[in-house]
């Protein structure tokens, strides 16, 4: 296993749209395991390939508290299949964006078909922070990052401000 470094914002990289997998391979499981171990060493709780320059629709998450009971999930080519109209909002952030957090309207819930560590099909239901980490995931694998749902003048402000200066050690909500 190893950590690779995270892109972070602005780099063009993270616009790409990842590509779906055909095969859930020895290098596909080597990929998630350097995600995992990249990801927990970050203090992250999700990892879309693309942060680590990998342009493959594979995600890994773990959403649990207790760092003695470790949860990691991983999905392959995942989808969602159904949204639920109701909303939640949670105070986002992004280790490709480091510092900057903000209130984001995802659905509630939603339905995820995906490939597992495995290659295995499987389908899941997710509510609440777990609906709101695969959204985001998804995301990455779109190119979207959550800044793109704040207003013109505070994504502006943020890439700005990440572009002069990569590494603010500051907390900063907008
Ligand atoms: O570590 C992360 N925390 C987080 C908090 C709220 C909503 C989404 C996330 S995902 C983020 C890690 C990350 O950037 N994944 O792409
Ligand atoms: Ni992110």
């Amino acid at each position: 296993m190893a950590i690779k470094t995270i892109i972070t914002e602005p780099n063009k990289i993270l616009r790409q749209k990842s590509r779906p997998v055909e095969t859930v391979g020895e290098e596909e499981r080597k990929l998630m395991d350097d995600m995992l171990d990249t990801m927990y060493q970050a203090n992250g709780i999700g990892l879309a390939a693309i942060q680590i320059g990998i342009a493959k629709r594979i995600i890994v998450m773990d959403i649990s508290k207790d760092e003695k009971k470790k949860n990691p999930m991983y999905f392959v080519n995942p989808k969602i299949k159904n949204k639920h109209s109701e909303n939640f909002t949670y105070e986002e952030g992004c280790l490709s964006v480091p510092n900057y957090f903000a209130e984001i309207d995802r659905p509630k819930k939603c339905e995820v078909e995906y490939l597992d560590y495995n290659g295995q099909k499987q389908m899941l239901i997710a509510e609440g922070l777990l609906s709101t980490c695969i959204q985001h995931e998804l995301d990455h694998l779109e190119g979207i990052l959550f800044i793109d749902y704040l207003s013109k003048l505070k994504k502006t402000m943020i890439i700005k401000k990440l572009s002069k200066h990569k590494d603010r050690p500051d907390r900063i909500i907008v």
